[in-house]
């Protein structure tokens, strides 16, 4: 079985071919993908508008072993629809490194040399968002440590240490020493192994192949690729563009039926050059933008002044918030605010912290979203950092440590920063009020 096969036969009634799973009989067609119809998603026929949530670790939950926790993974799947959530944004690959705060096992344990286990949970986790109508973005690499990423590809392929910045403490040497990765060829050729294993790879559950599966909304080349630090050099920057063209170009020749995606966080990553955030996402070959809102990681905000930094801070965000409409405008496709987030109150990792702050800022920030979205501009919709759900972070210093639970923070950050727990009762509420909300607003 699990094969799939393209149909036409009753493309006279119906006004389109498709294509019929012999796994499990379901006609898919065309309208099933999510596409991008010039500055707005439609699926189905219908606009699209995406309520979504990070999810990098809902793979590692499927395994079937070790890691797995499929009752948690199912639990966690149903509490996200019943607040309207539609979208996930999971991590597909993973790289294993010695890198202190990233983390294991990982799908890759050296080139070449992949995971089943954790592919299998992939697979799992597809098929459970299927039957739950939730569309998913699986992104195939990371500029950042905590699951290996760039760092460790230049570790294999270079034979440079991976520095942990979180140990080293320097960003910056560790941002400009990734942007080898785009132009390390041996790098390279690994990464695109990786890349057609899984957009090649049959759903073990489904019998689906992820390039026919309607479930997945965009490929997305990576979390948050970066050109280098904010003093990228004009060669820095040429060789990230070649990158994003080149790299979705090659997942375009692998896929026809899926968007691809960038994974940038708009002008915070890209050396604050929206010359370049342009230059980078307008080949044909990246569907949609991508942007991200990080009002305490950049500075704007303190939790520990929350009163005195606010202004300032919601200010900054509205003006970030509002440039990449306009630079969606410009390049005339769809935008995504797939990241944001904000800590508890009083900067505590607690899940007994209150969330007031951090609900005023999600407010704010989808009242945005939904306002936009609402006169026509070219926005496609959210995801919040992150689904913490039912996990729990077991140390004393909330460092994840494995075998502990993962939640939606990496294993790079303090469990309990940035999660939307199971029991932030207040959180919840405001995602559900303006899932429904977004959901109303028809094109
Ligand atoms: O955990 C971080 C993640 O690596 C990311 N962006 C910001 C998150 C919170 O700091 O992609």
């Amino acid at each position: 079985m699990k094969q799939l096969y393209k149909f036409c036969a009753t493309a006279l009634m119906i006004g389109a071919c498709g294509i019929v799973s012999a796994a499990d009989g379901a006609t898919v067609g065309k309208g099933d993908f999510v596409t991008a119809k010039k500055t707005h998603f439609a699926r189905k026929g219908q606009a699209y508008y995406i309520v979504g949530a990070n999810f990098w670790y809902g793979g590692y939950l499927g395994a079937p072993k070790g890691v797995g926790e499929r009752a948690r993974l199912l639990k966690e799947l149903d509490s996200m629809r019943a607040i309207g959530i539609n979208n996930l944004r999971v991590l597909a690959v993973s790289e294993k490194t010695d890198m202190k705060s990233a983390v294991s096992p990982a799908t890759t344990a050296k080139p070449g040399e992949y995971d089943e286990n954790l592919l299998v949970g992939l697979d799992f986790l597809m098929a459970e968002a299927a039957k739950r109508d939730m569309t998913v973005v699986l992104y195939l690499n990371n500029f950042w440590q905590w699951s290996g990423g760039m760092t460790q590809y230049l570790n294999w392929f270079e034979g440079t240490p991976a520095l942990d910045p979180n140990v080293t403490k320097d960003y910056d040497d560790y941002m400009k020493k990734n942007a080898r990765f785009y132009v390390n060829a041996a790098a390279q050729k690994e990464y695109r192994n990786v890349i057609q294993k899984i957009v090649k790879r049959v759903n073990t559950i489904t019998g689906k192949p992820y390039s026919e599966d309607p479930i997945l909304m965009s490929w997305q080349l990576a979390n948050e690729p970066r050109p280098g630090n904010g003093n990228a050099t004009p060669e820095e920057k040429k060789a990230y563009i070649k990158w994003i063209d080149e790299t979705a170009a090659y997942i375009h020749s692998l896929d026809k039926n899926h968007m691809v995606s960038s994974g940038s966080e708009g002008l915070a990553g890209s050396a604050q050059d929206a010359q370049l955030f342009l230059d980078s996402h307008r080949t044909k070959h990246i569907d949609y933008l991508t942007y991200h809102l990080w009002p305490k990681n950049w500075g704007w905000f303190d939790s520990k002044d929350p009163t005195g930094s606010w202004d300032g801070a919601i200010t900054k965000s509205r003006n970030y918030l509002t440039s990449h409409i306009d630079l969606a405008k410009k390049l005339d496709k769809p935008i995504v605010l797939e990241e944001f987030g904000l800590d508890r109150d009083g900067a505590s990792f607690s899940i007994k912290a209150t969330t007031k702050i951090r609900d005023r800022f999600y407010r704010e920030v989808f009242d945005f979203v939904y306002d936009g979205a609402k006169k026509g501009d070219p926005i496609a919709g959210f995801n919040f950092w992150a689904w913490g759900g039912a996990g729990r972070a077991a140390n004393a210093d909330y460092w994840w440590k494995p075998g502990n639970d993962f939640v939606g923070d990496p294993p790079q950050e303090e469990q309990g920063l940035y999660s939307v727990f199971d029991s932030d009762t207040s959180s919840l509420k405001l995602i559900k009020e303006y899932a429904d909300k977004l959901n109303t607003i028809k094109r």
